[in-house]
């Protein structure tokens, strides 16, 4: 339905309009200045990782310039001002998603991270076997292997919720896997390999209905979409620094206080302690219990970097110019003979994944790849997903807040070059 209303609006996009200023907000990435192959970096695999603004690199390098020291430990400057910096990352990524509390704020290493400790506190101290946890069919592989893996250990089973040829969850089909066995609820909020936005409201009140928690998957929809934790209700919220426009290696677990206060923690440690002795020890208070070791703060500061960035620009602003394009860029390969998209949602965000008949992805990257135009091509760590639609693999190209139309035009340019070397 959006992409429809875009469809029909796009005679009025202007890319050069200050109204989407995505000339200004170019300029604050340095890389996109970048030339591969002699050619004008076209960088299409935000997906995968975006690229990083200038305030979110200057933010590392300052801390290590000036403020260099391990956080929550020394009562000499430099370790207290680390220690503020790194809190107040903490209450930026508290209010970027609305949490209640920073309390609720975990770092961790990224989204893969996130979803292996809920499975390793959450679940391994509370399932049992023959409890079921859902899954989609469209789940990154690190929203399936850490499940498995405690399928193994605890002997919970894995019940999958079925996708249509669109790429949309089977609602119906998902409300008839809730039963009483159901312990937990883990889904994408938004498809790596399609774009597809889950409708992950209805899914968490139909869960909850059910007394079972939801894990949403937020690795694709946090740079994509406002994130509001208390009102989607979800239980755990998990998402990547790297893909928000901040550094990699840092990333958040989101839990409701009361579920993670309950939870043994994770990794023990320095940091997550209240006092250790043989006898026996205590843990912190959250969050620390779950942020064991000295963690990534350059990192968290990058991250409170990137949120600020974010904020600046807006998610109305984000949205719309995304979209558009978006919209422009499935318009522009339908005309395209041979080219079939992988995943047509009605309700979709900036990533267009697609198979060319009688053309390996690989060679279609490759080949892209000397335009100076970076896509992904394979599977994008969704096997399952990808056994769905009888393929191994897609190409796809997924967009961010500086990718233009202009950048589309030339992958679509390279598309037909892919076709004329092989004779399509
Ligand atoms: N979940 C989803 C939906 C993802 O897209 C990814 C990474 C992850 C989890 C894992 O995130 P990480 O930061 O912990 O690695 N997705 C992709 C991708 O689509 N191409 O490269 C990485």
């Amino acid at each position: 339905m959006i992409l429809d209303n875009l469809f029909q609006s796009l005679s009025y996009y202007d890319e050069s309009s200050e109204k989407y200023g995505v000339h200004s907000w170019r300029a604050d990435f340095p890389i996109l200045e970048t030339s591969v192959h002699g050619k004008p970096l076209v960088y299409l695999d935000n997906a995968a990782t975006t690229q990083k603004p200038l305030a979110v690199i200057e933010a590392e390098s300052l801390y290590y310039r000036h403020d260099n020291a391990n956080v929550h430990r020394g009562v000499h400057l430099l370790s207290q001002r680390a220690t503020d910096a790194f809190e107040a990352a903490r209450f930026k990524v508290q209010h970027l998603i609305n949490a209640v509390s920073p309390d609720e704020i975990i770092f961790v290493r990224g989204t893969t991270e996130a979803i292996n400790l809920v499975a390793q506190s959450y679940g391994r101290s509370r399932f049992k076997a023959g409890d079921e946890i859902i899954l989609s069919r469209m789940e990154h592989h690190s929203n399936i292997v850490p499940w498995q893996i405690l399928c193994e250990q605890t002997g919970v089973n894995l019940r999958i919720i079925p996708i249509n040829n669109s790429g949309e969850l089977e609602l119906e089909a998902y409300n008839q896997l809730l039963n009483l066995r159901t312990k937990l609820v883990a889904v994408a909020h938004v498809s790596n390999a399609m774009g597809t936005i889950n409708p992950v409201r209805a899914m968490i009140d139909l869960a909850h209905v059910h007394g079972v928690p939801v894990l949403l998957d937020g690795a694709q929809a946090i740079a994509h979409l406002p994130v509001d934790v208390q009102s989607l209700d979800c239980d755990f919220y998990a998402f990547s620094g790297h893909k928000l426009y901040g550094p990699t290696g840092i990333g958040v677990l989101f839990g409701k206080a009361a579920l993670l206060e309950a939870m043994p923690p994770y990794q023990g440690g320095g940091d997550m302690i209240r006092s250790v002795s043989f006898d026996g020890t205590t843990y912190n208070t959250l969050p620390y219990k779950f942020e064991a070791g000295t963690p990534n703060i350059a990192g968290v500061i990058g991250l409170g970097a990137a949120v600020d960035y974010l904020a600046g620009i807006g998610f109305d602003a984000l949205i719309e110019h995304e979209l558009a394009l978006l919209a422009y860029a499935t318009q522009s390969v339908s005309d395209i003979p041979g080219l079939r998209i992988i995943g047509n949602a009605l309700e979709k965000t900036a990533i267009l994944s697609f198979v060319l008949e009688g053309i390996h992805p690989h060679d279609i990257g490759t080949i892209l790849d000397r335009h100076g135009v970076a896509i992904r091509t394979g599977h994008h760590c969704t096997m399952p997903l990808m056994e769905h639609f009888g393929i191994a693999a897609t190409a796809r190209a997924s967009f961010a807040l500086y990718n233009t139309r202009t950048e589309v035009d030339k992958l679509v340019e390279a598309i037909y070059h892919v076709k004329e070397l092989f004779g399509r």
